[in-house]
């Protein structure tokens, strides 16, 4: 599902960006001195953004006059917000002039309100702050925050889910000086959960919040019906694990970063320019690499690899599933079912026999916290425990941190699969996993951070410690 999605966002973004630069190009040229005219045709709208703001209709990753551009391009078409529902910014059911003031004052940087495309497809309302008081709803949704707030004094994480809970106080997500280890609310008792009553205390507590989160039928369901019409408490759904990790953290970046002024669009933008730096060569190259020459692969847990682990296949949905497939791996998962299977080693000979098998990937929780470098060595050797006799000597087993597989830090992964499918590849000969690692970890604002281990992965091949 990510796999063709996101394809098809970069893609399409790629050349609708071309599209524009080629009209504004054609623009300055006709000697107008660069004066805004109606040059852009309909065909520059895009229905699949990288940012999902409404606003954003040609696609790209932010607003700027070209969006203006292809508002009036519609308006003159007499094109339905239902047709070009991206020019619709004011989220009013139509598409005309007012939309172009809307955007123009997202450009000018006085807009107050924002409509913005959520993980469950709705259309929903943000209010622009200056600053926001995150509660991070699952430990992928609390990095995507992180990303984009860590360089702004005004922003902070002050409540997660059991699971951000659990991370912060055992592995230390490390939520900077206002909120740090042990400060931030736990939201409920479970994983998704988020209770009401402390979305109060915190609303009282901080003026308003921000409750970010993945879909409605996983995580706080009933956010809307407690908190949908308060307006101090902001529900943000957007992608962290799941389809559209980058559209995510850009989407993230420009609620947050008050329409492209505050540092969390300049950093959302630098996020931006290193996932694409790795993403569009593997992909690029990857496009030319025929299925036959693709190594079979299974993304899994084994028992152990992490507290409370079992054997598991990570399948088709679980977005690791995904993530392999667009830099390469033939992944077999299928074989198993969808979504995250239990296996046995009987089953997993079976799959080798009918499917073939070169390259399993155990994926620990590890890397962050006392421990977390062992943790990624001892997946390996937990997965030969688990498989030896039952696969072939000749199939590999590695792991990778599953810290660095899902969540913003998921193109440490795309370097990783891309070096461990094709390790004899040109193009990926001066990628390097725990480089990708550090920069991600400079990126997150954890470039300092000393308990923090420098491998995120180990396997065959890989430097014996
Ligand atoms: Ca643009
Ligand atoms: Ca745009
Ligand atoms: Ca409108």
């Amino acid at each position: 599902m990510q796999f063709t999605k996101i394809h098809a966002i970069i893609i399409a973004a790629i050349a609708i960006v071309a599209i524009a630069a080629a009209a504004v190009l054609l623009m300055n040229n006709g000697g107008n001195g660069g004066e805004e005219k109606e040059d852009v045709s309909v065909d520059a709208y895009s229905s699949n953004p990288v940012l999902w703001i409404r606003g954003n209709c040609d696609g790209d990753k932010d607003i700027d006059a070209d969006d203006v551009r292809v508002i009036n391009a519609v308006v003159k078409a007499r094109g339905s917000a239902s047709a070009y529902p991206w020019c619709d910014a004011n989220n009013d059911g139509k598409v005309d002039s007012k939309d172009a003031d809307a955007v123009q004052s997202m450009i000018n940087g006085t807009a107050k309100t924002l409509y913005f495309k959520d993980i469950d497809g709705d259309v929903e309302k943000f209010t622009v702050r200056d600053g926001v008081n995150v509660v991070a709803v699952n430990k992928c949704q609390a990095e995507d925050v992180l990303m984009v707030i860590n360089k702004d004094p005004k922003s902070k994480i002050v409540g997660g889910d059991q699971q951000v809970y659990k991370y912060n106080n055992e592995v230390a997500l490390n939520f900077g000086t206002d909120a740090s280890k042990g400060q931030v609310l736990v939201t409920g008792t479970s994983n998704g959960e988020v209770q009401a009553e402390v979305v109060s205390t915190l609303v009282k507590a901080y003026g308003h919040v921000e409750i970010c989160l993945g879909s409605a039928g996983s995580y706080g369901k009933n956010l809307e019906n407690d908190f949908g019409s308060n307006p101090d408490v902001s529900i943000v759904r957007l992608p962290s694990w799941e389809d559209g990790t980058l559209s995510g953290v850009m989407t993230y970046g420009y609620l947050f970063g008050g329409v492209q002024k505050s540092s969390c669009w300049d950093q959302a933008l630098r996020y931006y320019d290193w996932y694409m730096g790795y993403y569009e060569p593997i992909v690029k190259e990857v496009s030319k690499i025929p299925a036959s020459d693709r190594p079979k692969v299974l993304t899994v847990y084994v028992k152990d690899c992490y507290p409370g682990a079992t054997n598991k296949v990570l399948s088709k949905t679980s977005g690791d599933f995904e993530r392999s497939v667009e830099c390469g791996g033939n992944n077999v998962g299928e074989y198993f079912g969808n979504g995250y299977v239990a296996f046995t080693a009987e089953d997993m000979a079976a799959c080798q026999k009918v499917k073939g098998l070169d390259k399993i990937i155990v994926e620990p929780s590890g890397i962050y916290g006392e421990g977390g470098e062992q943790a990624v060595i001892d997946a390996v050797q937990l997965g030969i425990n688990e498989l030896k006799g039952y696969v072939s000597d000749s199939t590999e087993i590695y792991s990778l941190s599953f810290m660095v597989t899902a969540g913003p830090g998921c193109p440490v992964s795309f370097v990783f699969f891309a070096k461990t499918f094709f390790p004899d590849n040109a193009a990926f000969k001066d990628f390097d996993t725990d480089k990708a690692f550090k920069e991600y970890l400079d990126l997150i604002g954890w470039g300092d951070r000393t308990d923090v281990s420098k491998i995120c992965s180990y396997g065959p091949g890989y430097p014996t410690a």
